[in-house]
Formats: C-alpha cells, structure tokens, sequence
C-alpha cells in the first residue's frame, strides 16, 4: 500500500519534482504532497515498501519449523503497515498489538517473536511445553495425549475416562501423564498352589491340602497396584503403602523383591508396626515402566504363617507434566 506523507516546502518545490520513484507531486499552500506510486513511501517516495516476508531469522529449531509450515498468507502477516501521523512535520509511526516498528524506515511493522522475546520471563516460561510463534501473537502447544489449557500449561487427556482407549473387556485402563495403558491381571502360576482372581487386581491362593508344606509356603495372594508419575520427580518420597488389615502374627517383615531396576530406584522402610512403605530413592527419567515387588511376611514365634506379595507398576511419562 502507499502511505501518504506531508512535509513544508516552498512553491518552487513541487516545480523541482521531489517525489521520486515515479511518485505524483500535488502542490498545496507552502506544502506538497506527493502520492506515491505502488510499492513506495516516503516524504518523497524514498522508501520502498517491503514486500511481505518473514523478518525471523534467530528463531530456535523449534520455532524455525513452525514457521516452515506457516501458509504464506500466514507468513505474510508478519510484516504489517505501521500507523502514522505527521504533527508539526514530525512523523510518528505506531504498530498493531503484537508487532513493533521494523527497519530503518518506520513505515512497516514485525510481528514480535513472543517466543524468542519472552522465553524465559519473570513469570517463567511462557510455555509449558513449546511455543509456536504467529502473526500478532503467539500460541502454546502441548504433546499428543494433553490438551493445552490456561493458555500455556498441559492437562493430560484422561483416555480411560471418556474412552479414547482401546482397551478391551479383560483389560483395566490405568491412565498416564501423555497416554494411557492396558493392562490384564494373569493370576501367576507357580508350583504346589493354584490362585484364583478375587477381584480385578487381585489374586488369592485356593486353600492347600492339610500337611502340605510346600502349599503353604507359598503367597497367600497377589495384588497389583498400578501408579502414573511424570518424569524426574524428586526423590525420596513414598509411592505407596502396605498395610495389614487385620492384625498379622506377632510381627511382620517387609522385602524388596527383584533384581537391579527395581534396586536402583526403590528401597522398602517400615513406617510402623503394621505398614510397609515402598520409597522413590533417585529421579527417573521416563518415558519408562518401573516394576517393583514387596513381600509382607507375617510371623508368630519366627515362623512365618503367611506371605503376601504387591507388585507396583510405574507408568513414567516423557515429560515433567
Ligand atoms: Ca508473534
Ligand atoms: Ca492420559
């Protein structure tokens, strides 16, 4: 577009063709004016006007391919006409919100990139998660499995809730931060003991035939706990707990079972009389399954009368969200 400007001169000016670049001189009362021709600006016609393009050059990898993917009519949109009006022969350009006064003319304006400008304010990142530059503004985005919400955080999408799942009928939904998994309790099978499922996370062993040890010794049931977590939380810090429900013998004994995963990242304490309690020792970085299993043994006199064992699955999700 043109933009019109007016500066003081005396009569011979006009005479004397000021306005360059194929601009139209209109003389006025100790002024002219000159109309510019398409593509200029400018007191006289000086200032080409920039064609459209996109001005971001120092733009992360991140938002570069964004902006690869911008339509060009989006892409256009980041440069925009300033606003300006001459008082007294001094010219003051203004931009819509969201862009600022570009080049060495002020005749056009760039959109402000809120991304780069504002990554990392006084209120922290102005994004949770990524931060898609546009034309005036800009817009957070978040990973699949979360929908953005106050403008800049992530909210996991519970797919067990409003059955975005798959999982079939034999399947618990356990939902996690960023997705969600399907898991089927399989009763375990182990030598001298039948168990049998008493409840969707649980397995009990069938009662053993008298005078069989072998029978006895083994758990009296298996229950399974599932738990969600984002990455990197801070350790240590219980994830779960386990109790007896009635009183059990005259003492009770809590084990980590398993080999090196579980041991790096989990340790079992007593946190009273009757409750075992399993402890995040050391961050984990996910996306990752974490197994850990917990014997409680219950014993009278040093003789163990029962075993029961918990196998906690974690679900840790990619982010720290
Ligand atoms: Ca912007
Ligand atoms: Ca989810």
């Amino acid at each position: 577009m043109s933009v019109f400007a007016f500066t003081i001169c005396n009569f011979s000016e006009c005479a004397s063709s000021p306005c360059l670049n194929g601009g139209t001189c209109v003389d006025k009362v100790n002024k002219f004016l000159c109309v510019c021709a398409k593509g200029w600006a400018g007191e006289t016609c000086q200032s080409p006007v920039p064609t459209f393009f996109i001005t971001r050059t120092n733009t992360s990898a991140g938002s570069a391919s964004a902006a690869s993917t911008l339509p060009a009519a989006t892409a256009r949109l980041h440069v925009r006409p300033s606003r300006c009006t001459t008082v007294q022969g001094t010219t003051h350009c203004t931009c819509e919100q969201g862009y600022t006064i570009s080049g060495r003319d002020s005749y056009s304006c760039t959109d402000i990139d809120e991304c780069e400008v504002f990554h990392n304010g006084p209120a922290g990142k102005l994004c949770l998660h990524k931060c898609i530059n546009t034309a005036g503004g800009y817009r957070c985005s978040c990973p699949a499995g979360y929908n953005v919400t106050n403008g800049r955080s992530c909210k996991d999408i519970d797919e067990c809730a409003t059955r975005q799942n798959n999982c079939t009928k034999d399947q618990m939904c356990v939902n996690t931060y960023g997705g969600f998994q399907c898991v089927q309790v399989d009763c375990p099978k182990i030598p001298h003991a039948t168990y049998v499922k008493t409840s969707p996370t649980r397995c009990e062993r069938n009662p053993c035939p008298l005078d069989n040890r072998a029978c006895s010794q083994t758990p009296n049931f298996f229950s399974y706990h599932y738990l969600a977590v984002v990455s990197n939380l801070s350790a240590p810090r219980v994830m779960f707990r386990i109790s007896a429900q009635r009183k059990l013998g005259d003492m009770l004994r809590f084990t980590l079972l398993g080999g090196g995963q579980a041991r790096r990242h989990f340790i079992v304490q007593r946190s009273d009389h009757q409750t075992g309690q399993l402890m995040l020792v050391s961050p984990v970085q996910g996306p990752v399954t974490l197994e850990a299993e917990v014997e409680m043994s219950e014993l009278e006199k040093r003789v163990q009368l029962g075993r029961y064992l918990t196998k906690i699955t974690m679900f840790v999700s990619q982010y720290e969200f």
